[in-house]
């Protein structure tokens, strides 16, 4: 298999808007991502994934791009991204962008002539119809917006005020490849990719037959030319890595994304475990993992995350918030960093931050939500149900501002928070975890260190222990490259069970080497020791 330094990599992604602000606006800016470098390099990651800071209206919170090659004044100014970088790379870590360019904003020079008459030279940079398909937008009940102007329909497949590119447009696609060359010339050292497998649109735009008429399939004919293409163009000219948002897949349809000899993506973030599992689904989650390894191992890399900014805070969603918020995190996290494919971190998953209860509609801020609320009350639904179904999975529960320290406003700012911080933030904060050497901080910290000192962790296949391999609660799997092999032993529940591991198993894999609860003492427990698994217990074991 071939080894990269990318397949190694431990990512640390970074909303920075909600990161850390430093001129008082209440919005984060990239200044106070700067300032919190060494914090990021005490934890080991290796990537910083930044969410779009590009020159944007803010619709939705940057990925609505007025323009690709500036900086979002409210983030900071070139200077300040290009001091970044190189601070960046001083410390020795390396940094990817969001490559947001299935749509842009509305307020783009490029849509603004396109919408301005049917013949101007940019009008098929997007895609207009005289009438609309049933396809839903993710943010609103139709894909399609009237435009007096020409009096036809153009495509958005989130908010209105995001109008799609049109992929099948040569000149368009010149313009792309350009600009990522105008980034990656700056240095930087790759792209996450937003919703890349939905460029191509399906040829004629026929009615949908999906539930909620959505439009897209995980390979809509022509995504594969035009990636490789991208690649041919641009990526294989630089030492960077690519990882592409590609929901709607199956293992089959992401290898021809990711495959080593596809020349197009290096890896990417399927959503089956994000977008269909709202709670906790132990046998659901076990099969989505064999399925992708065995689908791509050898030939293609993955992602492992349990949560972004699109995202409600693992601990909330998966865990356990309230009893054992740090044994759950800490459990997760293990789970996360052992399982194959590279580990990614978002900001504040290592302090075990959690998702939040807004009570009204207004203290949220996100697009979808309010669109989605909307459309519901709109229906006569009761607005307290409609909010209430909607929190959950809202996602500003990862929005909400990095929690520093116990002072106002947990040391985010000085000015009044763009988005209010969560309550909990006395508590749950950067101070508070590194003074405690037991925090969920240090315990990320542990398992960074440990796959940068163990290949096994990164190289090693996956082999889930066949006993256990539908047990309720515990996940227990081995991780075995050439004469070094681990267990990893995970109790995904609240309750204290018996540890069903079979007695050759514990006698030949003894040597822990971490693990979320301290060790019990043989003199005290006696054949305790082994008996039971404590709530959310993980451990991961040298065998012998
Ligand atoms: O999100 C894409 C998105 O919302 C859907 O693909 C769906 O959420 C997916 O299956 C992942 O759960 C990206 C950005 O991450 C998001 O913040 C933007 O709002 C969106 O694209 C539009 O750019």
């Amino acid at each position: 298999m071939k080894r990269t330094w990318w397949k190694e990599a431990v990512v640390y992604q970074v909303y920075w808007r909600s990161f850390l602000d430093t001129d008082g606006d209440g919005v984060g800016d990239l200044e106070g991502v700067i300032q919190k470098l060494d914090y990021i390099n005490e934890l080991g990651a290796t990537v910083i994934w930044l969410n779009p800071c590009y020159a944007s209206p803010d619709v939705d919170n940057g990925y609505d791009i007025s323009d690709y090659q500036a900086v979002m004044a409210k983030a900071g100014t070139m200077e300040t991204l290009e001091r970044l970088l190189q601070e960046v790379h001083r410390r020795g870590m390396r940094l990817i962008m969001d490559l947001v360019v299935n749509h842009t904003s509305d307020q783009h020079p490029w849509f603004i002539e396109s919408r301005s008459s049917k013949d101007n030279p940019y009008r098929d940079y997007y895609i207009w119809q005289s009438k609309p398909n049933n396809w839903r937008s993710y943010f609103s009940p139709s894909a399609w917006e009237y435009d007096e102007t020409t009096e036809s329909y153009y495509l958005h497949s989130f908010a209105v005020q995001q109008p799609d590119l049109n992929w099948s447009n040569p000149a368009m696609r010149d313009e792309i490849y350009a600009m990522m060359r105008f980034w990656l010339d700056k240095g930087i050292d790759g792209f996450r990719m937003d919703v890349i497998n939905l460029l191509a649109k399906q040829a004629g735009f026929p009615d949908s037959e999906f539930p909620e008429n959505i439009s897209y399939l995980g390979n809509n004919p022509g995504i594969h030319d035009y990636l490789h293409e991208m690649h041919e163009r641009v990526l294989k000219d630089y030492d960077i890595f690519t990882v592409g948002e590609i929901p709607f897949v199956t293992p089959e349809d992401g290898l021809l994304y990711v495959g080593e000899e596809r020349d197009e993506l290096d890896t990417l973030f399927h959503f089956e475990v994000c977008d269909y599992m709202e709670h906790w689904e132990m046998q659901r989650f076990r099969d989505i993992q064999r399925r992708w390894y065995e689908g791509m191992w050898g030939r293609g890399w993955n992602s492992q995350f349990l949560n972004n900014h699109d995202h409600t805070r693992l601990v909330t969603r998966f865990g356990n918030e309230t009893i054992y918020r740090t044994e759950s995190a800490k459990c997760f996290a293990t789970m996360l960093h052992t399982l194959p494919g590279m580990p990614y971190v978002y900001q504040g998953e290592e302090i075990g931050m959690t998702g939040v209860r807004f009570a009204s509609i207004d203290d949220y801020e996100d697009v979808a939500i309010h669109n989605k609320y909307q459309e519901e009350v709109a229906k006569g639904r009761n607005p307290r149900e409609v909010l209430e179904s909607l929190q959950h999975l809202a996602r500003d529960n990862s929005r909400t501002p990095m929690q520093w320290n116990a002072l106002e406003h947990a040391g985010f700012t000085e000015g009044t928070p763009w988005i209010k911080v969560n309550p909990n933030y006395t508590e749950v904060n950067v101070a508070a975890a590194l003074m405690d050497q037991d925090s969920v901080f240090y315990y990320y910290r542990d398992l960074i260190r440990l796959r940068k000192e163990n290949e096994v962790m990164v190289y090693g296949s996956y082999d889930p222990v066949p006993e256990l391999d539908e047990h309720p609660y515990i996940y227990a799997y081995y991780r075995v490259l050439d004469d070094e092999k681990w267990l990893v032993v995970l109790n995904m529940s609240e309750y204290t069970i018996p540890n069903e591991l079979p007695e050759d198993v514990r006698n030949t894999c003894g040597e822990r080497v971490i693990a979320n609860y301290a060790e019990l003492d043989p003199a005290a427990e006696g054949e305790l020791i082994d008996a039971v698994l404590r709530p959310y217990e993980a451990a991961v074991y040298r065998c012998s």
